[in-house]
C-alpha cells in the first residue's frame, strides 16, 4: 500500500470508527461486535504506525493517554460557568416559577437530572476538540485536555461543521464502575474513593493521562456556552444540536409546559433516582426560551432562568443493635453502630459510622436506641439523631474502651485530636493486616503475588505476626497453604527476595509511619540516606527540612521511640532488607533493572529467545502475560491479545524500532 492509498484508508477507518463510537456511546445502540470494532482499530493503528506522517491528534487511536504532564496549566473560560441557585421542595419550585413569570409569560421549562460529577467546559475549533477544562472557580479552570481525550463520550471531531463551539457538561463515573474500582483499590491496599464524584475528579485531575484512560469516565453535555454560525433559540433545540454534533446528552431531559408538570417530573425522579447508572443529587430546571435569558438576568453567581431542585438526603429509622470499634491501619479506633438492617438509598444499610466519642456524646447515642440514619452524597451512612421519645430505659451508654480491642495496648487521644489511637504500632494484629497490605503494595515494597487474600492466609496460619516475618517464610510453610503450588510458592519467594533491594524511600513509605506518604518518604531518604540516621533524627532536625512539618516530625520521632517498632526494623535488617539509599546490587546496576517486559507478535530482527536474552542481559525480566506490574509490551507483527490488553491497561507499548532504541540507549 502506498502513502496515497494508506491516507484514504486511514480516513475511511477513522470515520467508520467514530461512527461506531457514536452509535455505541451516544445512541447506546451498537451495530457491530466488539471484535469487529477491535479489528478496525487494529487496522488503523497498524497503518498509523507504518505511515507516521498520517498521525493526527484527533485520531481515535489517540485515546490511550499520552505522556504525563509536570502540572496543569490554567485556562480562562470564554464564558463563565455559573453555579445554580437551589430549591428544596414544591413550594420553593413554585416560588422560582413566580419569579420567572413576573418577567416572562407563558414559559416552558426543560427538566434534566443533575449529575453528581465534575463540571467541564469543552472547546472545539473547526470541529476539532481543542481544550477541555474543569470548572474551577467558574472564571478560570484547569486544562485537563489530555485526560478528557481519553473519555470515549468526548468526541475528538464533531459530526457537524462548526467554526467554534464551547459546551458545558458533567464528567462522572458510572456507579457500577465506581464500585468495581473501589473493590480493586482495596485489593491493592489503596484507600477507596468516598463517592463516584471524588473518583471522577481524582481520575481527571491526574497528571498521568494513562490513569484517566484506565478509569471509565463519561461526559454528558447539557449546555452550549458559545457557538458560531448556529441560531439556537431554545434550550431543547440546544440539546438536539449537541446530540447531532456527536455528544452524549441526557435522554431524560423533558420539555414541560406547566410548573405542575415540572413538579411531577421532579417527584418521579426523586423516587427513581437510583435507577440511573450515575449518581444524581437533584434535577435542573431551565427556562426553554433562550431569548428571554437576558430579560431574566443573573444574580452575582447564578442565572435567574434556571435553578437546581435538590433531593433531601435520604433517611430511614432503625435500631442500634450494638456499638463496636474498628481499628484501622493507622491505629485509629472508630466507633461503628451495628444497625438492624434497613433499606436506604438503594442499598441495605447495617452499619453507620459514629466518627468518635465526641459525636456519640453530643448526640447521646446509646445501644438499643431508635435512630434516624442518613445517606448524603457519601457512601457511608451516618446517624443524624436519636428518637429519644422512643426510649424504654434499657438503652446503654457507650464509651470507647481504654485498651485496643485487638491487641490490648493502651489507647491514647493525642492532644487536639478527636480520634483515639492504639499505641501497638507494628504489633497490633488489626493493624498487621492493613499494615502488611500497605507494606507489600505497589508503591511500597511491591511484592507481586502477595495480595490481600494471601496476606489473610499468612496471618490465619500464623506465618506472620509482624511485617518482618514475611522475609522468614519458608517454602514448606507456603506449600501447606490452600491453593499454593510449587510454582506459585517459588514465584512468591522470588518476589519477596527481590523486594529486599528496594530503595530506602520505598521502605520508609512501606513502614506506614503516620503522615509519611510516598513523597515525604522520598524527601526523608534523600536527606538521611539510611534508616539508622532517620531513626536518630530529632524533631528539630526533621522540621528543618522543607516540606516536613511539625506533625510529621513528631510522628516519625514517636514511631522510632517504640521498642516494638525497633524490634521489627532489626528483624528486617537481619533478613537483608536494604536500609540505605542505594540498593545493593549483585553485580552493579543494570539499565533495565526492575523492569518487566512482555513480548507479543513476531519481531523482524530477533527471535523470541534473542529478545528475551537481550532484555535479561540488561537486568530486565520477561514474563509471559500482561499484568499491572508489566512496564513495557514489545509488539511485533501479528500481535496477539496481549497488545490489546496492554493498551487497555495503559501499559507502554514499544514497536520493534523503539525496542531497539531502548536496548541501545540504555
Ligand atoms: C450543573 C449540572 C447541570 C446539569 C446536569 N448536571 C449538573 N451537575 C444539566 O443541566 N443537565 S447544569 C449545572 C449548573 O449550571 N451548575
Amino acid at each position: 500500500m502506498n502513502l496515497e492509498e494508506a491516507k484514504k484508508r486511514v480516513e475511511e477507518l477513522r470515520k467508520e470508527i467514530e461512527e461506531h463510537n457514536y452509535k455505541y456511546y451516544v445512541l447506546d445502540n451498537p451495530v457491530i461486535s466488539d471484535a469487529e470494532y477491535d479489528n478496525l482499530m487494529r487496522e488503523l493503528e497498524k497503518l498509523e504506525k507504518k505511515f507516521p506522517e498520517l498521525q493526527s491528534p484527533t485520531s481515535p487511536t489517540q485515546r490511550v493517554g499520552g505522556e504525563p504532564l509536570p502540572y496543569f496549566t490554567t485556562v480562562e473560560h470564554p464564558v463563565p460557568l455559573l453555579s445554580l441557585s437551589n430549591v428544596y421542595n414544591e413550594k420553593e419550585i413554585r416560588d422560582f416559577h413566580r419569579r420567572v413569570t413576573a418577567i416572562v409569560e407563558p414559559v416552558q421549562y426543560v427538566v434534566e437530572p443533575k449529575i453528581d460529577g465534575l463540571s467541564v467546559a469543552l472547546t472545539y475549533v473547526d470541529g476539532n476538540f481543542e481544550i477541555g477544562a474543569t470548572r474551577g472557580n467558574g472564571q478560570v479552570g484547569e486544562d485537563i485536555t489530555v485526560n478528557l481525550k481519553t473519555v470515549r463520550t468526548v468526541p475528538l471531531k464533531l459530526r457537524k461543521q462548526v467554526r467554534r463551539l464551547v459546551v458545558r457538561g458533567e464528567a462522572y463515573m458510572p456507579k457500577e464502575d465506581f464500585l468495581r474500582l473501589n473493590k480493586k483499590r482495596e485489593e491493592e491496599g489503596l484507600p477507596p474513593f468516598a463517592n463516584p464524584r471524588n473518583a471522577a475528579a481524582g481520575s481527571l485531575r491526574q497528571l498521568d493521562p494513562k490513569i484517566a484512560a484506565e478509569r471509565s469516565i463519561q461526559v454528558i453535555v447539557y449546555d452550549v456556552l458559545a457557538v458560531e454560525g448556529e441560531n439556537i433559540v431554545t434550550h431543547y433545540e440546544a440539546l438536539e444540536f449537541l446530540k447531532e454534533a456527536g455528544f452524549k446528552v441526557d435522554n431524560n431531559a423533558k420539555l414541560c409546559e406547566t410548573i405542575d408538570e415540572v413538579i411531577e417530573y421532579c417527584e418521579k425522579w426523586h423516587e427513581r433516582r437510583h435507577d440511573l447508572p450515575y449518581e444524581i443529587d437533584g434535577l435542573v430546571i431551565k427556562v426553554n426560551d433562550v431569548n428571554v435569558y437576558e430579560d431574566l438576568g443573573t444574580t452575582a453567581k447564578a442565572p435567574r432562568w434556571a435553578t437546581a431542585y435538590k433531593f433531601p438526603a435520604e433517611q430511614a429509622v432503625t435500631t442500634v443493635k450494638d456499638i463496636i470499634v474498628r481499628v484501622g491501619r493507622t491505629g485509629v479506633l472508630t466507633p461503628t453502630a451495628i444497625l438492624e438492617p434497613v433499606s436506604l438509598a438503594g442499598t441495605t444499610v447495617s452499619k453507620a459510622t459514629l466518627h468518635n466519642q465526641d459525636i456519640i456524646d453530643e448526640k447521646d447515642i446509646r445501644i438499643g436506641d431508635r435512630v434516624v440514619v442518613q445517606k448524603a452524597g457519601d457512601i457511608i451512612p451516618e446517624v443524624v439523631e436519636v428518637k429519644k421519645e422512643e426510649r424504654t430505659g434499657t438503652e446503654k451508654k457507650y464509651t470507647i474502651p481504654s485498651k485496643c480491642p485487638e491487641c490490648g495496648s493502651e489507647v491514647i487521644r493525642p492532644e487536639g485530636e478527636v480520634a483515639v489511637r492504639c499505641t501497638g504500632d507494628l504489633v497490633c494484629p488489626a493493624r498487621l493486616r492493613e499494615g502488611l497490605i500497605h507494606f507489600v503494595a505497589r508503591g511500597a515494597m511491591d511484592i507481586e503475588g502477595l495480595g490481600p487474600s494471601m496476606v489473610d492466609a499468612l496471618i490465619k496460619n500464623g506465618l506472620v505476626e509482624d511485617i518482618a516475618d514475611i522475609y522468614y517464610i519458608k517454602k514448606e510453610d507456603l506449600l501447606k497453604l490452600e491453593r499454593v503450588a510449587e510454582k506459585s510458592a517459588n514465584n512468591l519467594l522470588q518476589a519477596i527476595e527481590e523486594s529486599k533491594r528496594r530503595p530506602l524511600s520505598r521502605l520508609i513509605f512501606a513502614l506506614g509511619i503516620r503522615h509519611v506518604g510516598s513523597r515525604a518518604a522520598d524527601i526523608l531518604a534523600q536527606n538521611f540516606h539510611s534508616i539508622d540516621a532517620l531513626m536518630n533524627a530529632t524533631t528539630e532536625e526533621l522540621v528543618a527540612i522543607p516540606e516536613i512539618g511539625p506533625k510529621m516530625a513528631e510522628s516519625i520521632v514517636k514511631f522510632f521511640e517504640q521498642e516494638s517498632n525497633l524490634k521489627v526494623i532489626e528483624k528486617l535488617q537481619q533478613a537483608g532488607v536494604n536500609m540505605e539509599e542505594e540498593p545493593p546490587r549483585e553485580q552493579g546496576p543494570k539499565p533495565l533493572d526492575g523492569l518487566k517486559f512482555v513480548i507479543t507478535g513476531t519481531l523482524e530482527n530477533y527471535s523470541r529467545n534473542e529478545a528475551k536474552e537481550a532484555i535479561e542481559n540488561l537486568g530486565g525480566k520477561v514474563t509471559s502475560s500482561v499484568s499491572k506490574s508489566t512496564d513495557y509490551v514489545v509488539v511485533g507483527e501479528n500481535p496477539g491479545s496481549k497488545a490489546d490488553k496492554a493498551r487497555e491497561m495503559g501499559i507502554e507499548i514499544l514497536n520493534e524500532e523503539q525496542f531497539e532504541e531502548m536496548l541501545k540507549i540504555k
